[in-house]
């Protein structure tokens, strides 16, 4: 299976749980802003949004949405753990990643680290998300992950905290969510993807300057 990714964008939450798994797979570049692979070609033709991530199959079809990514990885490798077996506890999984994905990713961090983002509305998302931070942070006073053992939700809620750095989300002020960010980053898939996936942001910005 084939990885599309961007440095540090939301895919590394699939690379992180692809390492948990021990998985075998290949991780392909894409340039977020001229959505070109390292081969030139238009990888809108992969996934027409162009947003990563995408998993390529061996079979040649294509799953989009992180949400789904994620379960597809955490079921075809079981023996990793990544999701729960009880269907109570793997809907709350499902909650969770909804949340992740609509609540933090795309309702707080989207609007916060676009340079498009109308006037006012960097406030606006700010001013929402401190609930569904405060939240998190209730919710991880007493727990090590999100459910009773690192899950795939986990390597979600990791990838969206990191962008918080760049943004003025200051997750001093959630001291729960602060530790759990601390302790992931520990994690050997985690340390792992965050080394990786920093030195091709790095490298990648670099070529940006130079082509500017
Ligand atoms: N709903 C999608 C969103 C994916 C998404 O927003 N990806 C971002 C990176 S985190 C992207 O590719 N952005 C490039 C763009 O907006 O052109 C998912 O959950 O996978």
């Amino acid at each position: 299976m084939q990885l599309y990714f961007s440095p540090l964008a939301c895919s590394m939450a699939t690379r992180i749980s692809l390492y948990e798994a021990e998985a075998q797979a290949r991780y392909v570049e894409v340039d977020p802003d001229t959505k070109h692979l390292p081969n030139g070609d238009d990888y809108r033709a992969i996934s027409p949004l162009g947003l990563v991530p995408a998993l390529q199959l061996d079979d040649g079809s294509v799953l989009t949405e992180s949400a789904a990514i994620l379960q597809y990885v955490a079921d075809r490798f079981p023996g990793a753990g990544l999701v729960p077996t009880s269907p109570l506890e793997r809907t709350r999984l499902q909650q969770w990643l909804s949340f992740i994905g609509t609540e933090l990713h795309k309702a707080l961090f989207v609007p916060l680290l676009g340079d498009k983002t109308p006037p006012g509305a960097r406030e606006y998302a700010l001013e929402k998300g401190g609930s569904k931070l405060a939240l998190l942070d209730t919710h991880l006073a007493d727990r090590q992950f999100l459910l009773g053992r690192f899950s795939v939700a986990d390597a979600y809620l990791f990838t969206v905290l990191t962008w918080s750095m760049a943004t003025p989300v200051d997750l001093k002020q959630y001291p729960a969510l602060s530790a759990y960010q601390v302790r992931l980053r520990g994690r050997p898939s985690i340390a792992r993807a965050l080394a990786e996936e920093s030195l091709l942001y790095a490298q990648a910005q670099a070529r940006r300057r130079k082509s500017a």
